[in-house]
């Protein structure tokens, strides 16, 4: 197994107090050690990799150049923090990385006074910083708002409305660009185009230039002079960048992975009386780690691996994913009908868009960190009369519920949604569970919202959205393998708001919709042991509702429970609703909805989240237990 190894100069440092009392000349072993402890840790839990080995120098410079907690620090979408953790306290458990009870993947406020803001969801952090910036500005307090965020999250708009924001903060605002040329793909698009421009053609700037360009002294002109020139080379550029147009002193490239340039600029940032500062700074993805630097995604995300081979835990075997069998349905698709064409923002290989873009190059597209985009730029992909199917996660489409509604739904336009990572997700926690989804789109006139109860039902959900042309349409699927059922040669069309039977009986119904479908089997199972006949329908459709098959089911059953992996407001709100409206509760009928509890559920084992969120067999029996005991009793 991993050895944890040695670092002397570490173990002396658990907060950046003690890093600030160390000497320049020591950060460069410090950063090491630090690099060392990173791998060695994600080594032993999995979890995002690439990126904080990239920023282990810049981690290291940071806190030793600004007065953190009191700066207060953001990294923008928080899964590069690892570093950060170490040196902030968090060294002692930093193993426990997104375990159920350890720390976060992410930067989150509850665990330390060094993550002032919590992250997750890309390209916040400017506004963030901003805000900071702006509050301690106005209530006289010292303290900056420092942002480092990605050249991929520097793709998204909100990084933009941001800047073009961000004049009034002065110095008080910095935001370190932290371009890698990576995101979790490749970049796309011209910003991605740009920076690599300023990266390859920047005109670098002598001292005396960059004295010049701030207004106050060089702090330390001795040490800045004493630089090699051509090491410097990648000192200080500047003049006529889109970042200087929106306000900004652009500070930059320099490299990221050179303590002794990024020490020194970022005491001169710091000490600089204008601002607010943009400092461009180029680092590599994976640095340090050899399998890193030579995987093709750097190891964004790795699974737990032997520290000397790098080769990570084989995943489990078992079914084919979701996302791979969407993929492979779309492609089947795409075979017979040209028009049909794919968005991510993003996120090829996450949501399996990769194998179709081989495919059919021309009608993939992928946006950048660009949700909302997409969801318009699909839309318009719709009224040309394309068949485009986006992509996205549930939880990142929350970002763009504004064009799912006001650009997709009001113009009934048809935009597929193909929504992957439906309900928990496990170790990425709160901040990626797709808890909305049902809740946020079956509310909206004209949708249609499907949820797959296994990996034959999605591809024909994927068959069923393809030819639906009528508006809008969405279906829903969880992270992970697939049940194992087998796969339809043929897809089936579905018929839209029909649900079906599973499994007849006459006392209890379980309404499933989706994945759950395999518990509510399970827990009838235990109910018809104990005598209680139950039927299982699997709704297939929150909206619309199969009205006639929920009113057939409720008029002939004693007990009716919903049961869904989605929030209070989703499939049960609509039944009840229904339930009401058709006064069917009126002779004493008992419905009960399971859901998601009204909470953020922490990372954890997936397991141990269903059972936290009580959806599993045993907890829907009681349910429906309960439920009779309360018939019997006369209560209710
Ligand atoms: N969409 C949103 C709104 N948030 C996200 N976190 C993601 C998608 C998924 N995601 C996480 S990290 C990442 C993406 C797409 C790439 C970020 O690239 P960059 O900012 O360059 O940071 P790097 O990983 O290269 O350090």
């Amino acid at each position: 197994m991993n050895a944890n190894p040695a670092t002397p100069l570490l173990d002396t440092v658990s907060t950046p107090d003690d890093l600030r009392r160390l000497k320049p000349a020591q950060l460069r072993q410090l950063a090491d050690e630090l690099r060392t402890e990173m791998i060695s840790a994600v080594g032993q839990t999995g979890g995002h990799l690439g990126s904080g080995l990239g920023v282990v120098e810049l981690t290291v410079a940071i806190h030793y150049v600004f007065d953190t907690p009191v700066d207060r620090l953001i990294w923008d979408v928080g899964h590069q923090a690892y570093p950060h953790k170490i040196l902030t306290g968090r060294r002692d458990r930093i193993r426990t990385l997104r375990q159920g009870g350890g720390l976060s993947g992410f930067t989150k406020r509850s665990e330390s006074e060094y993550d002032p803001f919590g992250t997750a969801h890309s390209s916040t952090s400017i506004s963030a910083a901003l805000g900071f910036a702006m509050g301690s500005k106005i209530k006289g307090q010292p303290g900056r708002g420092i942002a480092v965020i990605g050249d991929g999250a520097m793709s998204a708009g909100m990084a933009y409305e941001a800047m073009n924001n961000a004049r009034e903060a002065g110095n008080r605002l910095v935001v370190i660009l932290n371009d890698n040329d990576m995101s979790i793909a490749p970049p796309v698009g011209g910003l991605s185009a740009y920076l690599a421009r300023l990266v390859s053609s920047g005109q670098f700037l002598g001292l005396r230039e960059l004295a010049r360009k701030f207004a106050r002294k060089l702090p330390r002109p001795l040490h800045l002079a004493a630089k090699k020139t051509d090491e410097f080379a990648r000192g200080m550029a500047m003049g006529g960048t889109l970042f200087e147009e929106l306000g900004f002193y652009y500070v930059g490239p320099i490299d990221g992975h050179d303590l002794d340039a990024l020490v020194p600029v970022l005491e001169n940032v710091r000490d600089a009386g204008e601002g607010p500062i943009l400092v461009h700074v180029v680092t590599q993805k994976g640095k340090g780690y050899g399998p890193a630097e030579s995987a093709a995604d750097k190891y964004h995300g790795v699974q737990k691996f032997d520290v000397i081979t790098g080769e990570q835990a084989k995943a489990p075997a078992g079914p084919p994913s979701y996302t791979g069998t969407f993929a492979k349905a779309l492609v089947a698709e795409a075979e017979k009908d040209a028009t049909i064409c794919a968005i991510t923002a993003a996120m090829p290989s996450g949501t399996g868009l990769d194998k179709f873009a081989q495919m059919f190059p021309e009608r993939s597209f992928d946006v950048g960190i660009a949700e909302q985009h997409a969801v318009t730029f699909a839309a318009g992909l719709a009224a040309q009369g394309m068949r485009p199917f986006c992509a996205i996660y549930s939880t990142f489409l929350q970002r763009a519920f504004d064009q799912v509604v006001h650009d997709v739904a009001i113009q009934n336009l048809p935009v597929r949604f193909a929504i992957d990572r439906a309900g928990l997700v496990g170790a990425d926690g709160a901040t990626h569970a797709g808890s909305f989804d049902v809740t946020y789109l079956a509310t909206l006139p004209n949708m249609v919202v499907m949820a797959a109860a296994d990996e034959a039902e999605l591809v024909h959900m994927v068959h069923t959205a393809a030819q639906y042309d009528a508006g809008p349409i969405a279906f829903r699927y969880p992270r992970g393998n697939g049940t194992g059922a087998a796969l339809p040669e043929t897809p089936e069309l579905l018929e839209i708001g029909k649900g079906r039977v599973v499994r007849e009986g006459t006392k209890v119904a379980l309404l499933s919709l989706g994945t759950r479908l395999g518990e509510a089997l399970k827990a009838a199972d235990h109910l018809e042991a104990k005598g209680l006949s139950t039927t299982v329908a699997d709704l297939r459709f929150a909206k619309p509702l199969d009205t006639d098959l929920i009113r057939r089911l409720m008029l002939s059953h004693e007990v009716v429970v919903t049961v869904e992996e989605g929030s209070i407001g989703g499939l049960g709100a609509h039944v009840l609703t229904m339930a009401s409206d058709e006064g069917l509760t009126d002779a004493g009928l008992k419905i009960r909805t399971m859901r998601l509890p009204d909470t953020f559920q922490d990372h954890d084992k997936p397991e141990t989240q269903y059972d936290e969120a009580g959806l599993n067999a045993p907890q829907i029996v009681d349910t429906v237990l309960k439920a009779l005991r309360h018939n019997s009793a006369g209560v209710n």
